[in-house]
């Protein structure tokens, strides 16, 4: 109606110092997400497509992304990207050249966190013990379709697979209408080494990824995030031991908290609400408030609401907006204090020491330090990952990052006098847990070492 669109486009505001602890447990909670709910509605179509492979995939692409032309194969093969094939209209180099920026300082960030070499320790004369690192054989990244296309999501997932050396990269995305991928996916698969293009999106393409189809590979562990069909359908499969599959982390919708104190620059304050704010009517947006003059507030709720009603998705931003909050603190303890309690996916840092407050900050998923450090450019470019925990999971999950991609196999090995020192402490442990086997593989070399 015309009295809701001139509405202002306004968030909720509390102050922190006179919540009851009832009413600050409130502001710190999310929209709920019925997970089991969700995974017993997922299950028929992991099910079926677990059963009945490419067949199944394909009649449920076909069903839910509504194509308009029958797909002969659910995969698409490299080379997805050669010059010839895409022409400068549909991929101008302008965008290219972006791309490869962003994927130049991925890589940069992400191969220094690449571990090459082991981890060395001598815990006894003659026990040395090895961590080293080996990348996950196959792996699926998942990109979401729906409202907006995230090639940048392929860039960001792809990028440290490519780092970690995964031998096989299954890129599953939903296809459009007419049965194709946008060439920004396709430039980005080619770029990350990507082995095949699944094309299909949902809760059919995370099992086509966990089982195996005829055309798809099984894959080892499955990344990336996505509406509650492919989140349910990655806790499901990740909980079948026919499946043998990992998944990077749970994931709700994304999230932003600003800290903002008094010498903030509201314009700014506004557009970074906003750019999580567009992401879809669930996301969750935050702003704490340190001793801001009323004024001040005012000010940033005026731009929100015209910032607002200037860009084309008004009215995804006016859902999430409605749902979002203010929060009004008196000074910067109490407001890290609260985002630490709420673990935000990005923290956002209007603050006048913004470097100065990182060492307060005890769960979140990133950071952007200082009003020249907007989420966007982590989104897109900086070179950090833009995968992370949502939910308030950055209670004890980290991002993806290039270890996401790895995992670690120890060794050990001990040389006789390394057996001679530690042989009758486990002969000790062995006998103490009845496990006269374990102490009799010590006892049979140490007997002879005596002779
Ligand atoms: N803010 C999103 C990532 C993204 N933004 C992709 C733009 N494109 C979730 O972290
Ligand atoms: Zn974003």
């Amino acid at each position: 109606t015309a009295a809701e669109t001139d509405a202002p486009i306004r968030m909720r505001t509390s102050s922190l110092a006179s919540c009851s602890s009832e009413e600050k447990a409130a502001l710190l909670k999310r929209p709920v997400m019925d997970s089991s709910a969700m995974i017993e509605r997922v299950k028929p179509i992991v099910n079926k497509v677990r059963d009945e492979g490419d067949a199944a995939v394909r009649s449920f692409t076909q069903q839910f992304d509504r194509l308009q032309v029958e797909l002969k194969s659910n995969i698409m093969r490299a080379p997805f990207y050669t010059p010839e094939s895409v022409s400068e209209d549909v991929l101008p180099k302008k965008v290219r050249d972006a791309i490869d920026s962003a994927y130049a300082n991925l890589k940069a960030f992400h191969v220094k966190q690449a571990e090459t070499k082991p981890l060395v320790v001598e815990t006894m004369p003659g026990v040395v013990c090895t961590r080293f690192a080996r990348p996950i054989d196959r792996v699926g990244i998942y990109v979401p379709g729906g409202t907006a296309i995230l090639p940048s999501t392929a860039l960001h997932l792809g990028v440290p697979a490519q780092v970690a050396g995964c031998s096989t990269i299954v890129l599953s995305t939903p296809p459009r209408q007419d049965g194709s991928i946008s060439p920004e996916v396709l430039y980005v698969a080619q770029l990350v080494g990507v082995s095949c293009i699944l094309k299909a999106g949902g809760a059919q393409a995370v099992a086509a990824m966990a089982y195996g189809t005829e055309e798809c590979p099984k894959v080892d562990k499955i990344f990336g995030p996505g509406n509650q069909w492919v989140t349910a359908a990655k806790m499901l499969v990740q909980n079948d031991t026919n499946a043998l599959v990992g998944i990077d982390m749970p994931a709700g919708p994304s999230e932003v908290m600003v800290i903002a104190d008094k010498t903030c620059n509201p314009v700014f304050v506004a557009s970074d609400l906003l750019s999580q704010a567009e992401h879809g009517i669930d996301s969750q947006v935050v702003l704490v408030a340190i001793d801001l003059e009323e004024s001040q507030l005012e000010e940033i709720e005026v731009e929100v609401d015209r910032q607002a009603r200037a860009l084309p998705r008004v009215d995804i931003i006016k859902q999430a907006i409605k749902k979002s909050l203010i929060v009004k603190t008196r000074t910067l303890d109490e407001a890290m204090n609260f985002s630490n309690e709420y673990a935000p996916e990005h923290l956002i840092l209007h603050l006048e020491d913004a470097p100065g407050a990182v060492k307060f900050v005890n769960n979140a998923g990133s950071v952007f330090v200082g009003a020249f450090s907007p989420e966007s450019c982590g989104d897109y470019a900086s070179g950090t990952n833009h995968t992370l925990p949502t939910y308030g999971y950055a209670r004890q999950f980290s991002g993806v990052n290039t270890l996401s991609f790895q995992k670690h196999i120890t060794s050990q090995e001990l040389t006789k006098e390394g057996l001679r020192v530690l042989g009758p402490i486990v002969v000790t442990l062995a006998e103490r847990e009845g496990l006269e086997a374990h102490a009799n593989a010590v006892r049979v070399r140490l007997a002879e070492l005596q002779q």
